[in-house]
Protein backbone atom coordinates (compact mmCIF):
# COMPACT_ATOMS: atom_id res chain seq x y z
CA UNK A 1 0.00 0.00 0.00
CA UNK A 2 1.70 3.43 -1.23
CA UNK A 3 1.09 6.38 1.27
CA UNK A 4 0.71 8.53 -1.69
CA UNK A 5 -3.70 8.30 -1.28
CA UNK A 6 -5.80 7.86 -4.43
CA UNK A 7 -8.01 11.16 -3.99
CA UNK A 8 -11.64 10.13 -5.05
CA UNK A 9 -12.36 13.72 -5.56
CA UNK A 10 -11.87 16.88 -3.63
CA UNK A 11 -14.20 16.81 -0.59
CA UNK A 12 -12.67 13.19 -0.15
CA UNK A 13 -9.51 14.87 0.32
CA UNK A 14 -10.56 17.05 2.69
CA UNK A 15 -12.23 14.44 4.52
CA UNK A 16 -9.37 12.32 4.87
CA UNK A 17 -6.91 14.96 5.39
CA UNK A 18 -5.16 14.71 8.78
CA UNK A 19 -3.45 18.32 9.44
CA UNK A 20 -0.05 16.14 9.53
CA UNK A 21 -0.13 13.34 7.32
CA UNK A 22 -2.11 15.10 4.12
CA UNK A 23 -4.60 12.57 1.97
CA UNK A 24 -4.86 9.66 3.83
CA UNK A 25 -5.52 6.37 1.25
CA UNK A 26 -9.11 5.86 -0.28
CA UNK A 27 -11.36 3.30 1.56
CA UNK A 28 -10.91 -0.18 1.12
CA UNK A 29 -13.50 -1.03 -0.65
CA UNK A 30 -12.41 0.53 -4.03
CA UNK A 31 -10.55 -2.09 -4.68
CA UNK A 32 -12.55 -4.49 -3.69
CA UNK A 33 -14.51 -7.31 -5.78
CA UNK A 34 -17.61 -8.33 -4.45
CA UNK A 35 -19.31 -11.51 -5.25
CA UNK A 36 -22.95 -12.57 -4.46
CA UNK A 37 -24.35 -15.64 -3.33
CA UNK A 38 -28.06 -16.30 -3.39
CA UNK A 39 -27.81 -19.43 -0.69
CA UNK A 40 -31.06 -21.33 -1.61
CA UNK A 41 -28.97 -21.98 -5.00
CA UNK A 42 -25.63 -22.13 -4.32
CA UNK A 43 -24.30 -25.57 -2.16
CA UNK A 44 -26.83 -27.98 -0.54
CA UNK A 45 -25.08 -30.07 1.93
CA UNK A 46 -27.22 -31.88 3.79
CA UNK A 47 -29.31 -33.48 0.53
CA UNK A 48 -32.45 -31.66 1.28
CA UNK A 49 -32.31 -29.84 -2.49
CA UNK A 50 -32.03 -26.13 -0.84
CA UNK A 51 -28.25 -24.59 -0.17
CA UNK A 52 -27.28 -23.86 2.61
CA UNK A 53 -24.34 -22.19 5.35
CA UNK A 54 -22.50 -25.08 5.89
CA UNK A 55 -22.79 -25.68 1.97
CA UNK A 56 -21.17 -21.73 1.56
CA UNK A 57 -18.58 -23.09 3.91
CA UNK A 58 -17.17 -25.78 1.81
CA UNK A 59 -16.94 -23.60 -1.17
CA UNK A 60 -14.63 -20.59 0.59
CA UNK A 61 -11.83 -21.89 -0.90
CA UNK A 62 -13.02 -21.33 -4.60
CA UNK A 63 -14.27 -18.20 -3.74
CA UNK A 64 -10.19 -17.62 -3.01
CA UNK A 65 -9.09 -19.26 -6.18
CA UNK A 66 -11.53 -16.75 -8.09
CA UNK A 67 -9.62 -13.91 -5.85
CA UNK A 68 -13.19 -11.79 -4.57
CA UNK A 69 -12.62 -9.64 -1.32
CA UNK A 70 -16.11 -9.36 -0.18
CA UNK A 71 -18.66 -11.98 -0.28
CA UNK A 72 -22.65 -10.77 -0.62
CA UNK A 73 -24.77 -13.04 1.09
CA UNK A 74 -28.61 -12.50 -0.33
CA UNK A 75 -30.84 -13.56 2.98
CA UNK A 76 -30.81 -16.15 5.12
CA UNK A 77 -32.70 -14.56 8.13
CA UNK A 78 -36.21 -16.49 9.79
CA UNK A 79 -38.59 -16.60 6.77
CA UNK A 80 -41.31 -18.15 5.48
CA UNK A 81 -39.67 -18.00 1.86
CA UNK A 82 -42.73 -16.30 0.42
CA UNK A 83 -39.76 -13.87 -1.42
CA UNK A 84 -37.33 -16.49 -0.62
CA UNK A 85 -36.15 -14.34 2.20
CA UNK A 86 -36.78 -11.47 1.04
CA UNK A 87 -39.68 -12.04 3.82
CA UNK A 88 -38.21 -11.67 7.11
CA UNK A 89 -39.98 -13.24 10.51
CA UNK A 90 -36.79 -12.80 12.62
CA UNK A 91 -33.52 -10.62 12.30
CA UNK A 92 -31.68 -12.18 14.76
CA UNK A 93 -31.61 -15.44 13.67
CA UNK A 94 -31.15 -17.63 10.48
CA UNK A 95 -33.65 -19.99 8.36
CA UNK A 96 -33.48 -24.04 9.78
CA UNK A 97 -33.26 -24.80 5.82
CA UNK A 98 -29.68 -22.70 5.81
CA UNK A 99 -28.57 -23.53 8.57
CA UNK A 100 -27.95 -22.18 12.26
CA UNK A 101 -26.67 -19.05 13.84
CA UNK A 102 -23.53 -21.13 14.91
CA UNK A 103 -23.12 -21.98 11.06
CA UNK A 104 -23.27 -17.89 10.17
CA UNK A 105 -20.37 -17.12 12.29
CA UNK A 106 -18.69 -19.87 11.06
CA UNK A 107 -18.50 -18.70 7.74
CA UNK A 108 -18.13 -14.91 9.19
CA UNK A 109 -14.68 -17.22 10.66
CA UNK A 110 -13.95 -18.88 7.32
CA UNK A 111 -14.13 -15.48 5.11
CA UNK A 112 -11.96 -13.86 7.66
CA UNK A 113 -9.14 -16.46 7.75
CA UNK A 114 -8.88 -16.22 3.96
CA UNK A 115 -8.98 -12.34 3.64
CA UNK A 116 -12.35 -12.39 2.39
CA UNK A 117 -15.38 -9.94 4.76
CA UNK A 118 -18.53 -10.83 4.48
CA UNK A 119 -21.39 -8.59 4.20
CA UNK A 120 -25.45 -9.42 4.69
CA UNK A 121 -28.49 -8.56 2.75
CA UNK A 122 -30.47 -5.84 4.91
CA UNK A 123 -33.98 -6.27 4.39
CA UNK A 124 -35.50 -3.60 6.54
CA UNK A 125 -38.03 -1.71 3.94
CA UNK A 126 -40.78 -4.60 4.82
CA UNK A 127 -40.71 -7.31 7.41
CA UNK A 128 -42.62 -10.95 6.65
CA UNK A 129 -46.53 -10.76 7.68
CA UNK A 130 -45.13 -13.39 10.44
CA UNK A 131 -42.63 -11.08 11.97
CA UNK A 132 -43.47 -10.10 15.61
CA UNK A 133 -43.32 -6.83 15.49
CA UNK A 134 -46.39 -7.22 12.33
CA UNK A 135 -48.28 -9.91 14.61
CA UNK A 136 -48.64 -7.25 17.63
CA UNK A 137 -49.40 -4.60 14.70
CA UNK A 138 -52.61 -5.99 13.23
CA UNK A 139 -53.35 -7.60 16.92
CA UNK A 140 -55.51 -4.31 17.75
CA UNK A 141 -56.08 -0.57 16.35
CA UNK A 142 -54.44 0.63 20.11
CA UNK A 143 -51.46 -1.70 19.85
CA UNK A 144 -48.31 -0.06 20.56
CA UNK A 145 -46.93 -1.39 17.38
CA UNK A 146 -49.79 -0.69 15.35
CA UNK A 147 -48.26 2.96 13.95
CA UNK A 148 -44.92 0.76 12.74
CA UNK A 149 -46.61 -0.31 9.46
CA UNK A 150 -49.18 1.71 7.49
CA UNK A 151 -52.53 1.45 8.17
CA UNK A 152 -54.92 2.91 6.20
CA UNK A 153 -58.52 3.00 6.65
CA UNK A 154 -60.72 2.05 3.46
CA UNK A 155 -61.20 4.63 1.15
CA UNK A 156 -64.44 7.22 1.32
CA UNK A 157 -67.93 5.99 0.01
CA UNK A 158 -66.64 2.33 0.00
CA UNK A 159 -67.42 -1.14 2.05
CA UNK A 160 -64.12 -2.34 3.47
CA UNK A 161 -62.59 -5.21 1.41
CA UNK A 162 -64.82 -4.23 -2.01
CA UNK A 163 -62.87 -3.62 -5.22
CA UNK A 164 -61.76 0.36 -4.90
CA UNK A 165 -61.64 0.60 -1.28
CA UNK A 166 -58.01 0.35 -1.37
CA UNK A 167 -56.57 3.35 0.64
CA UNK A 168 -55.23 4.66 -2.77
CA UNK A 169 -54.54 3.58 -6.40
CA UNK A 170 -50.72 2.09 -6.33
CA UNK A 171 -49.82 -1.37 -7.63
CA UNK A 172 -47.49 -3.77 -6.11
CA UNK A 173 -44.83 -5.53 -7.51
CA UNK A 174 -45.69 -9.05 -8.05
CA UNK A 175 -49.22 -7.62 -9.34
CA UNK A 176 -52.35 -6.90 -7.60
CA UNK A 177 -53.05 -3.90 -5.13
CA UNK A 178 -50.43 -2.37 -2.60
CA UNK A 179 -53.08 -2.76 -0.11
CA UNK A 180 -54.46 -5.86 1.91
CA UNK A 181 -57.60 -5.94 3.80
CA UNK A 182 -57.02 -6.74 7.31
CA UNK A 183 -60.92 -8.22 8.27
CA UNK A 184 -60.14 -8.43 12.14
CA UNK A 185 -59.16 -5.22 12.70
CA UNK A 186 -61.09 -3.34 9.28
CA UNK A 187 -58.05 -1.27 8.01
CA UNK A 188 -55.91 -1.97 5.35
CA UNK A 189 -52.02 -2.30 5.34
CA UNK A 190 -49.55 -1.29 2.79
CA UNK A 191 -47.24 -3.90 1.03
CA UNK A 192 -45.41 -2.66 -2.19
CA UNK A 193 -44.04 -5.98 -2.79
CA UNK A 194 -46.02 -9.44 -1.95
CA UNK A 195 -49.30 -9.54 0.53
CA UNK A 196 -46.45 -11.45 2.86
CA UNK A 197 -44.07 -8.28 3.23
CA UNK A 198 -45.86 -5.41 4.95
CA UNK A 199 -43.59 -2.08 4.41
CA UNK A 200 -42.26 -0.86 7.48
CA UNK A 201 -43.44 2.89 8.73
CA UNK A 202 -40.03 4.64 8.90
CA UNK A 203 -41.53 7.62 10.35
CA UNK A 204 -42.07 6.19 13.53
CA UNK A 205 -39.15 6.68 15.66
CA UNK A 206 -38.96 3.31 17.58
CA UNK A 207 -38.57 1.54 13.96
CA UNK A 208 -35.65 3.07 13.21
CA UNK A 209 -34.29 2.49 16.79
CA UNK A 210 -35.38 -0.94 16.26
CA UNK A 211 -33.75 -1.49 13.00
CA UNK A 212 -30.69 0.12 14.06
CA UNK A 213 -30.73 -2.11 16.96
CA UNK A 214 -30.18 -4.92 15.04
CA UNK A 215 -27.77 -4.09 12.59
CA UNK A 216 -25.04 -3.05 15.55
CA UNK A 217 -26.25 -6.63 16.67
CA UNK A 218 -25.08 -7.97 13.41
CA UNK A 219 -22.11 -5.77 13.46
CA UNK A 220 -20.96 -7.03 16.84
CA UNK A 221 -21.35 -10.02 15.49
CA UNK A 222 -18.17 -9.66 12.68
CA UNK A 223 -20.40 -8.75 9.48
CA UNK A 224 -18.33 -6.19 7.66
CA UNK A 225 -21.22 -4.33 6.00
CA UNK A 226 -24.90 -4.24 4.78
CA UNK A 227 -26.68 -4.41 0.68
CA UNK A 228 -29.88 -2.64 1.49
CA UNK A 229 -32.65 -3.83 -0.34
CA UNK A 230 -34.93 -1.29 -2.18
CA UNK A 231 -33.76 1.58 0.53
CA UNK A 232 -34.26 4.43 -1.11
CA UNK A 233 -38.32 3.42 -1.15
CA UNK A 234 -38.45 3.78 2.93
CA UNK A 235 -39.13 7.07 3.51
CA UNK A 236 -42.98 7.53 1.67
CA UNK A 237 -45.30 10.58 1.27
CA UNK A 238 -47.16 10.46 4.17
CA UNK A 239 -50.19 11.42 2.08
CA UNK A 240 -49.81 8.62 0.12
CA UNK A 241 -51.35 10.11 -3.11
CA UNK A 242 -52.60 8.20 -5.43
CA UNK A 243 -50.83 7.42 -8.62
CA UNK A 244 -50.83 8.04 -12.20
CA UNK A 245 -52.66 5.00 -14.31
CA UNK A 246 -51.04 4.82 -17.56
CA UNK A 247 -52.23 1.05 -18.44
CA UNK A 248 -54.60 -1.47 -16.23
CA UNK A 249 -55.97 -0.92 -13.40
CA UNK A 250 -53.25 0.11 -10.60
CA UNK A 251 -51.66 3.39 -10.33
CA UNK A 252 -48.10 3.54 -10.31
CA UNK A 253 -47.02 4.81 -6.10
CA UNK A 254 -42.75 5.40 -6.91
CA UNK A 255 -43.31 9.12 -7.48
CA UNK A 256 -44.06 9.05 -3.50
CA UNK A 257 -41.80 6.46 -2.24
CA UNK A 258 -39.30 6.30 -4.63
CA UNK A 259 -36.66 8.50 -2.87
CA UNK A 260 -38.82 10.18 -0.69
CA UNK A 261 -39.04 13.16 1.54
CA UNK A 262 -36.85 12.30 4.35
CA UNK A 263 -34.69 9.22 2.71
CA UNK A 264 -31.38 10.82 3.15
CA UNK A 265 -32.00 11.93 6.62
CA UNK A 266 -32.68 8.17 7.35
CA UNK A 267 -29.50 7.46 5.37
CA UNK A 268 -27.83 9.70 7.71
CA UNK A 269 -29.06 8.46 11.22
CA UNK A 270 -28.49 5.11 9.65
CA UNK A 271 -25.08 5.72 9.33
CA UNK A 272 -24.64 7.69 12.43
CA UNK A 273 -26.39 4.78 14.58
CA UNK A 274 -25.05 1.98 13.17
CA UNK A 275 -22.56 2.42 10.76
CA UNK A 276 -20.04 5.44 11.82
CA UNK A 277 -16.38 4.61 12.37
CA UNK A 278 -16.27 1.23 11.91
CA UNK A 279 -14.60 -0.31 8.80
CA UNK A 280 -17.62 -1.65 6.89
CA UNK A 281 -19.36 -1.27 3.23
CA UNK A 282 -22.83 -0.36 2.04
CA UNK A 283 -24.33 -0.67 -0.97
CA UNK A 284 -28.27 0.96 -1.47
CA UNK A 285 -30.13 -1.08 -4.10
CA UNK A 286 -31.87 1.94 -5.72
CA UNK A 287 -34.57 1.02 -7.86
CA UNK A 288 -35.53 4.36 -10.08
CA UNK A 289 -32.72 6.34 -8.95
CA UNK A 290 -30.97 9.01 -11.08
CA UNK A 291 -27.46 9.80 -11.37
CA UNK A 292 -28.21 13.28 -9.74
CA UNK A 293 -29.56 11.32 -6.84
CA UNK A 294 -26.80 8.47 -6.63
CA UNK A 295 -24.11 11.45 -6.61
CA UNK A 296 -25.60 12.99 -3.50
CA UNK A 297 -26.12 9.61 -2.21
CA UNK A 298 -22.78 8.32 -2.16
CA UNK A 299 -21.24 11.29 -1.38
CA UNK A 300 -18.39 10.81 1.17
CA UNK A 301 -19.23 14.26 3.00
CA UNK A 302 -23.15 13.42 3.27
CA UNK A 303 -22.15 10.04 5.09
CA UNK A 304 -25.24 7.89 3.46
CA UNK A 305 -23.76 4.37 1.91
CA UNK A 306 -20.75 4.03 -0.23
CA UNK A 307 -22.52 3.02 -3.64
CA UNK A 308 -25.63 2.40 -4.92
CA UNK A 309 -27.08 -0.10 -7.30
CA UNK A 310 -28.41 1.49 -10.70
CA UNK A 311 -31.56 -0.14 -12.17
CA UNK A 312 -31.22 2.04 -15.49
CA UNK A 313 -28.96 0.15 -17.76
CA UNK A 314 -30.72 -3.47 -16.81
CA UNK A 315 -34.17 -1.38 -17.90
CA UNK A 316 -33.44 -0.93 -21.40
CA UNK A 317 -34.90 -3.87 -22.88
CA UNK A 318 -37.90 -3.76 -21.33
CA UNK A 319 -41.47 -1.60 -21.43
CA UNK A 320 -43.97 0.12 -19.02
CA UNK A 321 -44.80 -3.86 -18.22
CA UNK A 322 -41.88 -6.60 -17.24
CA UNK A 323 -43.62 -8.48 -20.48
CA UNK A 324 -42.80 -5.71 -22.67
CA UNK A 325 -39.36 -6.94 -23.94
CA UNK A 326 -37.38 -5.72 -27.16
CA UNK A 327 -34.13 -5.74 -28.12
CA UNK A 328 -30.99 -3.90 -26.53
CA UNK A 329 -29.27 -0.91 -28.40
CA UNK A 330 -25.94 -1.16 -27.55
CA UNK A 331 -25.75 2.56 -28.10
CA UNK A 332 -28.38 2.81 -25.39
CA UNK A 333 -26.14 0.82 -22.98
CA UNK A 334 -23.15 2.75 -23.56
CA UNK A 335 -24.78 5.92 -23.30
CA UNK A 336 -26.34 5.07 -19.73
CA UNK A 337 -23.08 3.27 -18.21
CA UNK A 338 -21.16 6.31 -19.61
CA UNK A 339 -23.47 8.68 -18.23
CA UNK A 340 -23.02 6.98 -14.17
CA UNK A 341 -19.08 6.85 -14.83
CA UNK A 342 -19.27 10.96 -15.97
CA UNK A 343 -21.73 11.60 -13.25
CA UNK A 344 -19.93 10.20 -10.40
CA UNK A 345 -16.40 10.78 -11.78
CA UNK A 346 -15.59 14.13 -9.27
CA UNK A 347 -18.03 12.86 -6.55
CA UNK A 348 -19.35 9.53 -4.87
CA UNK A 349 -18.85 5.97 -6.19
CA UNK A 350 -20.26 3.33 -9.02
CA UNK A 351 -21.20 -0.05 -8.66
CA UNK A 352 -20.93 -1.87 -11.14
CA UNK A 353 -23.16 -5.27 -12.64
CA UNK A 354 -24.56 -7.12 -15.37
CA UNK A 355 -26.45 -8.96 -13.29
CA UNK A 356 -27.97 -10.14 -9.83
CA UNK A 357 -30.70 -12.92 -8.34
CA UNK A 358 -33.13 -10.49 -9.91
CA UNK A 359 -32.44 -10.17 -13.29
CA UNK A 360 -31.39 -12.53 -16.31
CA UNK A 361 -27.92 -14.33 -16.87
CA UNK A 362 -25.55 -11.39 -18.15
CA UNK A 363 -24.45 -13.57 -20.66
CA UNK A 364 -27.44 -14.41 -22.05
CA UNK A 365 -28.95 -10.86 -22.26
CA UNK A 366 -25.94 -8.34 -23.17
CA UNK A 367 -24.04 -11.17 -24.81
CA UNK A 368 -24.07 -14.97 -27.14
CA UNK A 369 -25.16 -17.68 -25.24
CA UNK A 370 -24.44 -20.14 -28.15
CA UNK A 371 -21.62 -20.58 -30.32
CA UNK A 372 -19.70 -17.54 -28.50
CA UNK A 373 -20.96 -17.74 -25.18
CA UNK A 374 -17.17 -17.70 -24.00
CA UNK A 375 -15.80 -15.07 -26.00
CA UNK A 376 -19.00 -13.00 -24.92
CA UNK A 377 -19.43 -14.17 -20.94
CA UNK A 378 -15.25 -12.90 -21.08
CA UNK A 379 -15.59 -9.43 -23.25
CA UNK A 380 -19.02 -8.56 -20.62
CA UNK A 381 -16.43 -9.20 -17.73
CA UNK A 382 -13.90 -7.21 -19.39
CA UNK A 383 -16.01 -4.21 -19.94
CA UNK A 384 -17.41 -4.29 -16.62
CA UNK A 385 -14.54 -4.69 -14.71
CA UNK A 386 -12.97 -1.92 -16.64
CA UNK A 387 -15.22 0.72 -15.52
CA UNK A 388 -14.61 2.80 -12.59
CA UNK A 389 -16.59 1.24 -9.20
CA UNK A 390 -16.42 -1.61 -7.63
CA UNK A 391 -17.53 -4.51 -9.84
CA UNK A 392 -19.76 -7.48 -8.70
CA UNK A 393 -19.85 -11.00 -9.79
CA UNK A 394 -23.12 -13.03 -10.08
CA UNK A 395 -22.70 -16.31 -8.85
CA UNK A 396 -22.05 -18.47 -11.98
CA UNK A 397 -21.24 -15.25 -14.28
CA UNK A 398 -17.83 -16.63 -13.28
CA UNK A 399 -18.17 -19.29 -15.51
CA UNK A 400 -20.68 -17.56 -18.07
CA UNK A 401 -23.99 -19.64 -16.62
CA UNK A 402 -26.91 -18.46 -18.93
CA UNK A 403 -30.73 -18.29 -18.72
CA UNK A 404 -32.44 -21.47 -17.38
CA UNK A 405 -34.65 -21.87 -21.00
CA UNK A 406 -37.96 -22.56 -18.90
CA UNK A 407 -41.10 -22.74 -21.38
CA UNK A 408 -44.27 -23.69 -18.82
CA UNK A 409 -45.40 -22.00 -16.27
CA UNK A 410 -45.37 -24.39 -14.01
CA UNK A 411 -41.31 -24.29 -14.06
CA UNK A 412 -41.13 -21.03 -12.27
CA UNK A 413 -41.26 -20.88 -8.37
CA UNK A 414 -40.87 -16.65 -8.10
CA UNK A 415 -43.85 -15.03 -6.47
CA UNK A 416 -42.88 -12.35 -9.13
CA UNK A 417 -43.43 -15.01 -12.23
CA UNK A 418 -46.62 -16.03 -11.19
CA UNK A 419 -47.51 -12.40 -10.26
CA UNK A 420 -46.74 -10.98 -13.48
CA UNK A 421 -48.21 -14.64 -15.35
CA UNK A 422 -51.43 -13.75 -13.42
CA UNK A 423 -51.61 -9.87 -14.21
CA UNK A 424 -50.92 -10.55 -18.03
CA UNK A 425 -53.56 -13.16 -18.08
CA UNK A 426 -55.59 -10.09 -16.55
CA UNK A 427 -54.88 -7.75 -19.26
CA UNK A 428 -55.49 -10.37 -21.81
CA UNK A 429 -52.04 -10.95 -23.14
CA UNK A 430 -51.44 -13.85 -24.92
CA UNK A 431 -49.78 -16.09 -22.73
CA UNK A 432 -46.80 -17.13 -25.58
CA UNK A 433 -46.39 -13.35 -25.09
CA UNK A 434 -45.84 -13.67 -21.79
CA UNK A 435 -43.73 -17.11 -21.35
CA UNK A 436 -41.58 -15.40 -23.98
CA UNK A 437 -40.63 -12.61 -21.65
CA UNK A 438 -40.41 -15.10 -18.72
CA UNK A 439 -37.67 -17.33 -20.71
CA UNK A 440 -35.78 -13.84 -21.48
CA UNK A 441 -36.41 -12.20 -18.20
CA UNK A 442 -37.76 -14.11 -15.14
CA UNK A 443 -35.86 -13.86 -12.29
CA UNK A 444 -35.86 -17.50 -11.84
CA UNK A 445 -33.07 -17.20 -14.58
CA UNK A 446 -30.09 -16.41 -12.42
CA UNK A 447 -31.56 -18.84 -9.71
CA UNK A 448 -31.60 -22.27 -11.09
CA UNK A 449 -28.61 -24.38 -9.12
CA UNK A 450 -24.94 -23.29 -9.17
CA UNK A 451 -23.70 -25.61 -11.61
CA UNK A 452 -20.36 -27.27 -10.02
CA UNK A 453 -19.68 -30.34 -12.06
CA UNK A 454 -21.00 -32.09 -15.07
CA UNK A 455 -22.43 -34.84 -12.70
CA UNK A 456 -26.04 -35.70 -10.97
CA UNK A 457 -27.98 -32.39 -10.46
CA UNK A 458 -24.61 -30.42 -11.15
CA UNK A 459 -23.17 -31.14 -8.07
CA UNK A 460 -25.94 -28.85 -6.33
CA UNK A 461 -27.39 -31.63 -4.31
CA UNK A 462 -27.67 -35.08 -3.82
CA UNK A 463 -31.49 -34.23 -3.46
CA UNK A 464 -34.12 -32.95 -5.59
CA UNK A 465 -33.36 -29.65 -6.56
CA UNK A 466 -35.77 -26.81 -5.24
CA UNK A 467 -35.56 -25.53 -8.75
CA UNK A 468 -34.48 -27.37 -11.76
CA UNK A 469 -30.68 -27.51 -12.68
CA UNK A 470 -30.29 -26.59 -16.26
CA UNK A 471 -29.29 -29.45 -18.47
CA UNK A 472 -26.26 -27.81 -19.87
CA UNK A 473 -24.21 -28.07 -16.89
CA UNK A 474 -22.54 -31.02 -18.42
CA UNK A 475 -20.56 -29.06 -20.51
CA UNK A 476 -21.12 -25.57 -17.96
CA UNK A 477 -19.82 -25.92 -14.83
CA UNK A 478 -17.35 -24.96 -12.23
CA UNK A 479 -14.67 -28.07 -12.41
CA UNK A 480 -14.43 -28.08 -16.30
CA UNK A 481 -13.76 -24.05 -16.51
CA UNK A 482 -11.20 -24.28 -13.64
CA UNK A 483 -9.33 -26.79 -15.44
CA UNK A 484 -9.14 -25.13 -18.96
CA UNK A 485 -6.88 -22.20 -18.78
CA UNK A 486 -8.84 -20.27 -21.51
CA UNK A 487 -12.54 -20.43 -19.42
CA UNK A 488 -13.96 -17.45 -18.39
CA UNK A 489 -13.10 -18.35 -14.77
CA UNK A 490 -9.42 -17.97 -15.55
CA UNK A 491 -10.50 -14.75 -17.49
CA UNK A 492 -12.30 -13.15 -14.72
CA UNK A 493 -9.50 -13.93 -12.23
CA UNK A 494 -7.60 -11.79 -13.98
CA UNK A 495 -10.09 -9.16 -13.99
CA UNK A 496 -9.86 -9.23 -10.77
CA UNK A 497 -6.28 -9.34 -10.08
CA UNK A 498 -6.22 -6.06 -12.56
CA UNK A 499 -8.45 -4.59 -9.87
CA UNK A 500 -6.07 -5.08 -6.99
CA UNK A 501 -2.96 -4.00 -8.46
CA UNK A 502 -3.49 -1.99 -11.51
CA UNK A 503 -4.39 1.68 -10.16
CA UNK A 504 -5.64 2.67 -13.43
CA UNK A 505 -8.23 -0.29 -13.54
CA UNK A 506 -9.25 1.49 -10.11
CA UNK A 507 -8.77 5.45 -10.08
CA UNK A 508 -8.41 6.16 -13.80
CA UNK A 509 -10.87 9.02 -15.32
CA UNK A 510 -13.34 6.85 -17.84
CA UNK A 511 -13.58 8.34 -21.50
CA UNK A 512 -16.37 7.07 -24.07
CA UNK A 513 -14.74 6.16 -27.60
CA UNK A 514 -16.89 6.18 -30.63
CA UNK A 515 -20.00 5.59 -28.59
CA UNK A 516 -22.24 5.91 -31.84
CA UNK A 517 -20.59 2.86 -33.01
CA UNK A 518 -23.51 0.10 -32.42
CA UNK A 519 -21.29 -3.06 -32.27
CA UNK A 520 -18.12 -1.94 -30.22
CA UNK A 521 -18.11 -0.64 -26.73
CA UNK A 522 -14.85 1.34 -26.22
CA UNK A 523 -13.25 2.90 -24.10
CA UNK A 524 -10.05 5.03 -22.40
CA UNK A 525 -8.98 4.76 -18.22
CA UNK A 526 -6.28 7.53 -17.39
CA UNK A 527 -4.47 8.09 -14.16
CA UNK A 528 -1.58 10.70 -14.75
CA UNK A 529 0.61 9.46 -17.27
CA UNK A 530 -0.84 5.86 -17.76
CA UNK A 531 -3.96 5.38 -20.70
CA UNK A 532 -5.73 2.03 -21.16
CA UNK A 533 -7.96 2.09 -24.42
CA UNK A 534 -10.43 -1.21 -23.51
CA UNK A 535 -12.34 -2.35 -27.01
CA UNK A 536 -14.97 -5.37 -26.81
CA UNK A 537 -16.85 -5.74 -29.68
CA UNK A 538 -20.68 -7.29 -29.49
CA UNK A 539 -21.12 -8.92 -32.38
CA UNK A 540 -21.12 -12.72 -33.99
CA UNK A 541 -19.68 -11.13 -36.65
CA UNK A 542 -15.57 -10.06 -37.16
CA UNK A 543 -15.88 -5.92 -36.79
CA UNK A 544 -13.18 -4.17 -38.62
CA UNK A 545 -12.83 -0.47 -36.86
CA UNK A 546 -10.79 2.75 -37.36
CA UNK A 547 -10.05 4.53 -33.93
CA UNK A 548 -9.22 7.95 -32.86
CA UNK A 549 -6.14 5.85 -30.99
CA UNK A 550 -4.64 3.34 -33.66
CA UNK A 551 -1.83 5.32 -34.05
CA UNK A 552 -0.73 3.95 -30.41
CA UNK A 553 -2.65 1.35 -30.59
CA UNK A 554 -0.07 -0.62 -32.98
CA UNK A 555 2.86 0.28 -30.27
CA UNK A 556 0.84 -0.90 -27.17
CA UNK A 557 1.02 -3.33 -24.89
CA UNK A 558 -1.65 -5.94 -25.00
CA UNK A 559 -2.27 -6.18 -20.85
CA UNK A 560 -5.50 -8.64 -21.39
CA UNK A 561 -7.55 -10.15 -24.07
CA UNK A 562 -10.38 -12.44 -24.75
CA UNK A 563 -8.57 -14.51 -27.14
CA UNK A 564 -5.44 -16.27 -26.69
CA UNK A 565 -4.18 -16.82 -30.21
CA UNK A 566 -3.26 -13.22 -32.04
CA UNK A 567 -5.23 -12.92 -35.00
CA UNK A 568 -4.26 -12.20 -38.44
CA UNK A 569 -2.90 -8.79 -39.53
CA UNK A 570 -5.67 -6.10 -40.71
CA UNK A 571 -5.41 -3.46 -42.68
CA UNK A 572 -2.78 -0.54 -42.25
CA UNK A 573 -5.13 2.13 -40.02
CA UNK A 574 -7.42 -0.17 -38.67
CA UNK A 575 -8.07 -3.02 -36.41
CA UNK A 576 -10.02 -6.02 -36.18
CA UNK A 577 -11.63 -7.93 -33.72
CA UNK A 578 -12.98 -11.93 -34.08
CA UNK A 579 -16.73 -12.27 -32.72
CA UNK A 580 -17.33 -10.90 -28.94
CA UNK A 581 -13.31 -10.31 -28.77
CA UNK A 582 -12.35 -8.10 -26.15
CA UNK A 583 -8.93 -6.31 -25.73
CA UNK A 584 -7.17 -4.27 -22.96
CA UNK A 585 -4.07 -1.87 -24.53
CA UNK A 586 -1.84 0.23 -22.62
CA UNK A 587 -0.58 2.87 -24.45
CA UNK A 588 3.60 2.96 -24.49
O1 LIG B 1 -35.63 -6.10 -5.36
C1 LIG B 1 -36.10 -4.80 -5.58
C2 LIG B 1 -36.86 -4.57 -6.76
O2 LIG B 1 -37.14 -3.44 -7.12
C3 LIG B 1 -37.40 -5.71 -7.47
O3 LIG B 1 -38.77 -5.47 -7.63
C4 LIG B 1 -36.76 -5.82 -8.76
O4 LIG B 1 -36.90 -4.64 -9.47
C5 LIG B 1 -37.45 -6.90 -9.49
O5 LIG B 1 -37.18 -8.08 -8.81
C6 LIG B 1 -36.94 -7.00 -10.87
O6 LIG B 1 -37.78 -7.85 -11.53
C7 LIG B 1 -35.32 -6.43 -4.06
C8 LIG B 1 -34.76 -7.83 -4.00
O7 LIG B 1 -33.54 -7.86 -4.67
C9 LIG B 1 -35.77 -8.78 -4.55
O8 LIG B 1 -35.29 -10.07 -4.63
C10 LIG B 1 -36.98 -8.71 -3.64
O9 LIG B 1 -38.00 -9.48 -4.17
C11 LIG B 1 -37.48 -7.28 -3.44
O10 LIG B 1 -36.44 -6.36 -3.20
C12 LIG B 1 -38.38 -7.22 -2.23
O11 LIG B 1 -37.63 -7.42 -1.07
Amino acid sequence: MTSTAIVINEEQAQIGRSPASGPTAAPWWTTAVVYQIYPRSFADSDGDGVGDLPGVIGRLDYLKTLGVDVIWLSPVYRSPQDDNGYDISDYRDIQPEFGTLEDLDALIAGAHERGMKLVMDLVVNHTSDEHPWFIASRSSLDDPKRDWYWWRPVREGFHPGDPGGEPNNWGAAFGGSAWQYDESSGEYYLHLFSTKQPDLNWENPEVRAAVYEMMRWWVARGVDGFRMDVINFISKDTALPDGPVTRGRWGDGHPFYVSGPRIHEYLAEMHREALAGRHLVTVGEMPGATVEQARLFTDPIRTEVDMVFTFEHVSLDIGANKWEVHPLRLTDLKANLASWQLGLAQVGWNSLCWNNHDQPRAVSRFGSDGEHRVASAKTLGTILHLHRGTPYIYQGEEFGMTNAGFTAIDQYRDVEAIGLYAEAGAHAVDSAVILAALASHARDNARTPMQWTSGDNAGFTTGTPWLPVTPNHDTINADAAMADPDSVFHHYRKLIDLRHTDRTVTYGDYRPVLLDHEQLFAFTRNLEADTLLVLGSFTDQHLTIELPEQAWVDTAELVLGSHSRKSETPAAGTLTLRPWESRIYRKR
